[in-house]
């Protein structure tokens, strides 16, 4: 497809998702031989989460944009994964064997580590994968609790020639990262220590996740490679999903001889839910990889259904549109951005011939494209900050409640201002992404909200407020850019040049009719200063449709990839 069709069903145009069906957890994505390759968690038979059933889909792509689904890599058939092929991911090993590491809930419903090899490595589409019988390489060990011990990460190999895997487990009621090591990915031994420890009470960890990344040139964004060895100009990220459903992660030293990791911020303690969050909204169980083709780190995340809809509409779940991701020059932050490969996806653009203000309680249209499918960058200049309000104190720790009670519609004095997405033409239904800027402490402070709460008008529609504060100095600055992919039910924003992201689903009524607005707004008291704007109307990819032939066309070296 390269056309505006709309895809109905509260489905996506250019966001993964099977043809149907169940998908949760994004699983062993990998580069290889001139393809990439994305598994994920899926329920082949039906469109609810159910262990039992649990398998991992498979689907390949030249571009990261346009998919080929392929038959499912894993499905729970042996002792070993009889309930359930969940989380795990892929390491592609010496000589170019890919292998994946899974957790399987065996035939006692208890999780074992089990390892699959792909049977011909020479296939492109990498479509056969060997259970050996020797499977689970690692069993349930006898201090872990709560049947928690699951989500092996990519394996990385030392300096020593040993390969480690990450997984995460309950040790004694205590949220844990153990270490294994191996030789030949077959014989796995335990750390005596583990990498990640929580103090508190955090018994459950999900999906974890280490690789390094490049420290020391500022605004460099290339990627490593997931066994690049620790040392100068280069930090390793710690990601753990928390019981809260959200991913957080930490920067950190990671010492590849004792299997340690010293976080660079000790301040945030050993919680990972006060580590940075990767994402403010609604974003789970992400995974990286390394993009061989284009040295890269590229971050998939699961974005689950809020309106429990999946039933009746016979699939569920979507994947974040897939980022490139580095470490920011601060050497804490990480960058997030959409691959590059979504500019082949524009179309038509419309933007701003010159810098434009929105004056207080005002609002512009940008029309001349379908923006129900979109890719929208503005920024913002904000003239003058004397008329910031005053932040309350109560409020500096609860960004996302200070959106709920400072909504889109709530006039404020530097903000509201910024995007309603997929709004109806009576304003009835919007999506609000925005900045307020407040006085605090002699300084000044931005939050940036994702407001749902008239994405909306279907009854009993999620519709809660997302926020995050941002690390500008806005003062100095006096600029703030936004980016947002819009796609139908999904609004991903990137605000700071991708330091802050949040992502939202909606279930806008009007948007099934296929005709939706776009507008900038200011509900401050003066005006703010759009400095420049630029939309484009994305086509629809092919996804998972059922035909090879666009992932063909679009893979790097065809020679190579089939
Ligand atoms: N989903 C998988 C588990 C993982 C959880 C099962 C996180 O392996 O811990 O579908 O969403």
């Amino acid at each position: 497809m390269n056309g505006i069709e709309h895809p109905g069903n509260g489905r996506t145009a250019y966001h993964f998702q099977p043809a149907k069906h169940w998908q949760n957890d994004p699983n062993g994505p990998m580069y290889h031989n001139g393809l990439y390759h994305f598994f994920y968690q899926y329920n082949p038979h039906g469109p609810t989460w159910d262990t039992g059933k649990l398998s991992w889909g498979h689907s390949v792509s030249g571009d990261l944009v346009n998919w080929a689904a392929l038959d499912n890599a894993l499905d729970p058939t042996a002792p070993f994964d009889a309930n359930g092929c969940w989380s795990g991911s892929a390491t592609i090993l010496p000589g170019g064997r890919p292998a994946i590491l899974y957790t399987g809930i065996d035939a006692d419903k208890v999780q074992v580590q089990n390892v699959a090899f792909a049977k011909d490595p020479s296939d492109p589409l990498l479509r056969e994968w060997e259970k050996p019988s020797c499977n689970p390489v690692i069993p349930y060990p006898a201090d872990v609790t709560g049947n928690n011990f699951r989500d092996p990460t990519e394996a990385w190999r030392g300096r020593d020639g040993l390969w480690r895997v990450g997984i995460v487990a309950e040790v004694n009621g205590v949220g844990s990262l153990l270490v294994y090591r191996s030789a030949d990915f077959l014989r796995w031994q335990r750390n005596a220590a583990p990498l990640h420890a929580s103090s508190r009470d955090v018994p459950v960890l999900e999906c974890p996740d280490l690789f390094p990344v490049a420290a020391a040139a500022q605004g460099a964004t290339e990627g490593l490679e997931t066994s690049a060895p620790s040392g100068a100009g280069v930090r390793h990220v710690l990601k753990l999903t928390d019981f809260a459903k959200e991913d957080h992660y930490m920067v950190g030293f990671y010492d590849d001889v004792a299997d340690t990791f010293v976080p660079a911020e000790p301040e945030r303690g050993d919680d990972p839910d006060n580590w940075r969050r990767l994402d403010h909204g609604h974003l789970y169980a992400s995974k990286s990889f390394y993009d061989a083709r284009n040295k890269r780190r590229i971050l998939w995340a699961w974005v689950d259904e809020t309106d429990g809809g999946g039933v009746a509409r016979g699939w569920a779940g979507i994947q974040a549109f897939p980022r490139a991701m580095w470490l920011d020059a601060d050497g804490k932050r990480l960058v997030q951005w959409p691959v590059e490969e979504i500019e082949t996806l524009r179309r038509k653009r419309v933007g701003l011939r010159w810098a434009t203000d929105v004056e207080a309680g005002g609002r512009k249209e940008i029309a001349g494209i379908v923006s129900s499918q979109a890719d929208v960058e503005v920024v913002f200049e904000i003239p003058n900050l004397e008329e910031a309000e005053t932040l309350d104190p109560e409020w500096v720790l609860d960004p996302k409640g200070l959106c709920a009670a400072k909504g889109a519609s709530v006039h404020g004095g530097v903000g509201p201002f910024g995007l309603l997405v997929l709004a109806s033409g009576d304003l009835e239904e919007h999506t609000a992404v925005f900045f307020r800027v407040f006085k605090h402490d002699g300084k000044y402070k931005v939050l940036m909200c994702t407001d749902l709460t008239k994405s909306s008008t279907k009854a009993g529609a999620h519709k809660p407020s997302y926020g995050a504060f941002l690390d500008v100095d806005v003062e100095k600055d006096k600029f703030i850019s936004l980016r947002t992919l819009i796609d139908h039910t999904v609004v991903e924003s990137f605000g700071d040049g991708g330091r802050t992201c949040m992502t939202a689903r909606v279930y806008p009524e009007h948007a099934a009719m296929g005709s939706t607005h776009l507008y900038v707004f200011n509900n401050g008291t003066g005006a703010v200063k759009v400095s420049k704007l630029e939309a484009w109307e994305l086509a629809t990819a092919a996804v998972n449709g059922g035909s090879l032939a666009p992932v063909v066309v679009k893979a790097s070296d065809p020679k190579e990839a089939l």
